[in-house]
């Protein structure tokens, strides 16, 4: 029997090449495969698998027993079930925005998907300062189409419930409700602040009961309100982008959350993508254009969102008291309430917490770097305390721009 067949261990580069050659039934008798392992994320272990002679190419994302960022997390494989059927959810739900799924291995914990390499990682790319003039419009159809259409607005309030069983995920939530709700809000061990921001988080973060109690009611929200399926950890790692379209990848920290965790994870990587151009870009003019492409978008993804899901609502709404007037009005402020306060808390962890993102450690001035994080921090304070006032896109983009006058 094939080794892939018995039981379940990580695979490295020669592994992956005999699976795609004995298992899979994708490429060619004759193919020349040949793979490498290309993963850069915090979890699991992707091997590229291309046949030289047609150039067809697969994925291969496979789980393993521990985050690859530290050997303190122990989680289950079974994230690549989560994973595999969130995608083909997805799919359907918003078709075109998400890799398509060629096979899942219950035994390897591994998924088989479309290869996206002539896509970037939008990160990546943002740090090299390039615009997708396309991503407001995208993201905001992925995101009203996935939240909405998953929620008891929509869906048969029983099927929703079995939908929240299967999708039920403590393991990749408890590293969720650890280093974006708890840990970057004390002094904790794993946390990694540099020194030249260091009083600042103990001063302004640490210190500040006022506000620690409402990151507790926050963490509580995140736990509690199993309100639409959620992407989970949707940062601009998450995303792939080219000239014309937009990938939405790596779902495994899927789960029935509050709608505002995935629009607050886009708004507050976007941030940090500004801060970075603020940090980096010499030139004033490219500066102020690459800044203002920043700005429409950040705006934007607010803006379209609301209206594309206000839209929507009127189209797919089959929930009886969902109907009465004014009740859609309060469930979009609550989830732009929320989304406010996600933006804050992904920027505080981000700066903090173990989990760092390389738009802001990647600059190297290290006073400029400094300046960027008191200013994340800063106005992460002000989306948290702040959270009820926020209603449009200008509004978001308005705290940045204060705090990037106040802070020198
Ligand atoms: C242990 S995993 C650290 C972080 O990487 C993932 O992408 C999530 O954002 C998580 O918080
Ligand atoms: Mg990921």
């Amino acid at each position: 029997m094939s080794k892939f067949k018995e039981s379940y261990f990580t695979m490295k580069e020669d592994d992956a090449l005999e699976y795609a050659t004995f298992v899979l039934n994708f490429f060619s008798l004759d193919a020349e495969l040949s793979c490498r392992e290309i993963g850069d994320g915090n979890l699991n272990y992707i091997f590229r698998i291309i046949d030289l002679k047609s150039g067809r190419s697969i994925i291969i994302k496979q789980a393993g027993p521990y985050a690859r960022i530290s050997d303190e997390f122990k989680v289950s494989p079974d994230r690549n079930r989560i994973e595999s059927d969130v995608l083909k959810l997805q799919s359907k739900l918003a078709e075109g925005f998400v890799p398509e799924i060629y096979n899942y291995d219950p035994i390897m914990n591994c998924c088989v998907m479309e290869d996206l390499s002539d896509y970037v990682i939008m990160r990546k790319a943002l740090i090299e300062h390039k615009r997708f003039p396309l991503f407001a419009e995208d993201i905001t159809t992925f995101m009203v189409k996935t939240l909405l259409l998953t929620s008891d607005i929509v869906m048969n309030h029983k099927d929703k419930k079995e939908s929240v069983k299967n999708f039920i995920n403590p393991e990749l939530c408890e590293i969720t409700e650890d280093l974006v709700y708890t840990e970057p809000f004390y002094d904790c061990d794993r946390n990694d602040v540099i020194d030249e921001t260091r009083k600042f988080v103990q001063k302004e973060i640490w210190s500040d009961e006022k506000f620690l109690l409402e990151t507790a009611k926050l963490k509580f929200e995140f736990m509690t309100n199993a309100q639409s399926l959620l992407h989970g950890d949707l940062h601009t790692g998450s995303i792939f982008v080219k000239a014309d379209s937009t990938k939405i990848i790596d779902p495994e920290f899927a789960f029935y959350g509050p709608a505002g965790y995935d629009i607050g994870n886009v708004i507050a990587n976007l941030i940090f993508a500004y801060e970075n151009s603020e940090a980096t870009i010499e030139d004033t003019t490219k500066k102020k254009e690459y800044k203002n492409w920043l700005e429409e978008t950040i705006k934007q993804v607010i803006d379209l969102f609301i209206s594309k899901f206000k839209f929507m609502w009127k189209e797919v709404v089959t929930e009886r008291t969902a109907n009465y007037k004014g009740f859609d009005e309060y469930y979009l402020q609550n989830i732009i309430k929320d989304t406010a306060a996600v933006t804050g808390c992904e920027l505080c962890r981000r700066i903090i917490g173990m989990a760092h993102v390389k738009d802001i450690t990647g600059i190297e001035d290290i006073n400029k770097r400094a300046r960027a994080e008191k200013i994340c921090l800063s106005a992460g304070k002000k989306f948290i305390i702040q959270r009820e006032s926020f209603k449009t896109g200008a509004d978001f983009i308005n705290v940045i721009k204060e705090f990037e006058k106040s802070i020198n």
